[in-house]
C-alpha cells in the first residue's frame, strides 16, 4: 500500500492510581498515537515511549522526533508491502525501537482492515482468551501492598507481579507470599541491582515465585548469567532484550529462563514474532510484557498473547485498571478465569473515540506524504 498521511498525537493521561516502580513515581502516562491512512482505510498505532527516559532511554518526544524527522519521510510516496518490507525500510535507523514499533503496529491495523482479517489471525495467533495478571507498583509498606493485592485478586486476578527496588524487595515479596500461599507470584525489578547488591534476593529464591524479572542493569547480560546460576527461580528478562539477536545471545549464555515480549521495546509486533519462534523452538516459556498502554496497544497484546508460546499470563490488565477514560470505544474487561477475550474485529479490532483523544491530546501533526515524495 502506499500511506498519504501520518498524523501523530502526543498523549498525556492521567493514570487511576499512582505506578511506582525502581526508577520512579507515574500519576499520569505519555505515549504516541498514530494515525495511519492509505488505501482509503485508517490504521492506528500506539507507540509506548512515556515522557521520561526511566524505563528505556526513548521518550515520547525522542520517538516524535525519530518518526517525524527521518521514518515517516522514508516511507513517502513508496508502496510497502508488509512488516518485513518496513523493517527493511527504516532499518538505516538505528535504535528507536518504540517509534518503529508504533509505526509497524498501525501498518498491521491497516493490512488487518485492507484483508478483513483480525490482528490475532494475521500473527498466527490461536486462543481467542488470554491468561493475563496484573503488574502492582510499589506502595508505601508492605501492608498497603497487601491491601492493593488483596483487591486484584478479588477482582479475578490469578497472577500478580510485585515492583521491588533495593530496600523494598525480600520483606513484601515475604508478605504478599504469606497472605496467599497459593498465589502466581513474580516480581520485577527495573534494573535496580548489581551482581553485588542482588545477594541481597537470595531469600526470593524460597518463595516459589514464577520468576524474577530483569533484576540487572539492561546492558549487563553476563552478569545476569552468573546470578541465573546462583537462583534456583528462573531470572526473565524485560529491558535487556532488544531484539532477536538479544534472544538467541541471551538463551545462548543461560542469562535467562523466560522471556517478557514486549512488541515496543523490541522494534515491532514483527520482531516480537521471531522472538516467540525462537523460543518456542527451545521450549523457552515467553509471556507479554505492559507498558501501561492505552486500548489501541492493549488490543495489538492480546493478539500477540494468543500465539502459542506465550504459556505464562501476561501484564494485561483490564482497561479500568490503569484508566477513568480509555481512548478506544472497546474496553477490556477480565472475565472470571482471569483471562481476556482477544478482539476479532479486522486489524486491532478496537475503534479510535476521537473525542477522548482530543481530551488528552498535547500536541499534533499530520504529515502529508505526497508531498514529501
Ligand atoms: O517493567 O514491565 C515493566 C510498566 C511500564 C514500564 C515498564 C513495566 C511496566 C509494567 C506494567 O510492569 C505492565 C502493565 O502494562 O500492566
Ligand atoms: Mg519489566
Amino acid at each position: 500500500m502506499i500511506i498519504d498521511n501520518v498524523t501523530l498525537y502526543h498523549l498525556r493521561m492521567p493514570l487511576r492510581t499512582p505506578f511506582e516502580t525502581s526508577f520512579g513515581r507515574a500519576l499520569e502516562r505519555d505515549c504516541l498515537l498514530l494515525e495511519v491512512s492509505g488505501d482509503g482505510l485508517t490504521g492506528y498505532g500506539e507507540c509506548v515511549a512515556d515522557r521520561d527516559p526511566g524505563y528505556s532511554y526513548e521518550t515520547a518526544d525522542t520517538a516524535w522526533h525519530v518518526l517525524q524527522d527521518f521514518m515517516i519521510p522514508a516511507l513517502a510516496g513508496q508502496e510497502i508491502s508488509g512488516a518485513e518490507d518496513f523493517q527493511r525500510r527504516v532499518s538505516h535507523v538505528r535504535g528507536h525501537p518504540m517509534a518503529k514499533a508504533g509505526l509497524e503496529m498501525a501498518l498491521w491495523d491497516l493490512e488487518g482492515k485492507r484483508q478483513g482479517c483480525s490482528l490475532r489471525q494475521l500473527l498466527g495467533g490461536i486462543k481467542d482468551r488470554v491468561e493475563v495478571g496484573v503488574s502492582v507498583g510499589i506502595q508505601s509498606s508492605p501492608e498497603a501492598l497487601l491491601g492493593v493485592v488483596g483487591g486484584y485478586l478479588e477482582q479475578g486476578y490469578q497472577r500478580v507481579k510485585i515492583k521491588i527496588k533495593p530496600g523494598r524487595d525480600v520483606a513484601e515479596a515475604q508478605a504478599v507470599r504469606r497472605a496467599f500461599p497459593g498465589l502466581r507470584l513474580q516480581v520485577d525489578a527495573n534494573s535496580a541491582y548489581t551482581l553485588e547488591t542482588a545477594a541481597a534476593l537470595r531469600p526470593l529464591d524460597n518463595l516459589s515465585l514464577l520468576l524474577i524479572e530483569q533484576p540487572l542493569a539492561e546492558d549487563d547480560l553476563w552478569d545476569h548469567h552468573f546470578l541465573q546460576a546462583e537462583f534456583v527461580t528462573p531470572i526473565c528478562l524485560d529491558e535487556s532484550i532488544l531484539s532477536p539477536r538479544h534472544a538467541r545471545q541471551a538463551l545462548e549464555m543461560q542469562a535467562c529462563r523466560v522471556i517478557n515480549i514486549k512488541a515496543g521495546r523490541v522494534g515491532g509486533l514483527s520482531q516480537a514474532l521471531s522472538i516467540h519462534d525462537l523460543c518456542r523452538a527451545q521450549g523457552v516459556p515467553v509471556w507479554c510484557g505492559g507498558m501501561l498502554e492505552t486500548g489501541v496497544g492493549r488490543a495489538a497484546n492480546l493478539a500477540l498473547a494468543s500465539l502459542p508460546g506465550f504459556t505464562l499470563p501476561g501484564d494485561i490488565s483490564a482497561s479500568e485498571r490503569y484508566y477513568v477514560e480509555d481512548i478506544t470505544h472497546q474496553r477490556f474487561t477480565l472475565n472470571p478465569d482471569s483471562t481476556i477475550t482477544v478482539p476479532d474485529a479486522p486489524g486491532l479490532g478496537v475503534t479510535v473515540d476521537a473525542k477522548a483523544v482530543e481530551r488528552v491530546t498535547l500536541k499534533k501533526v499530520t504529515l502529508d506524504m505526497q508531498r514529501e515524495a
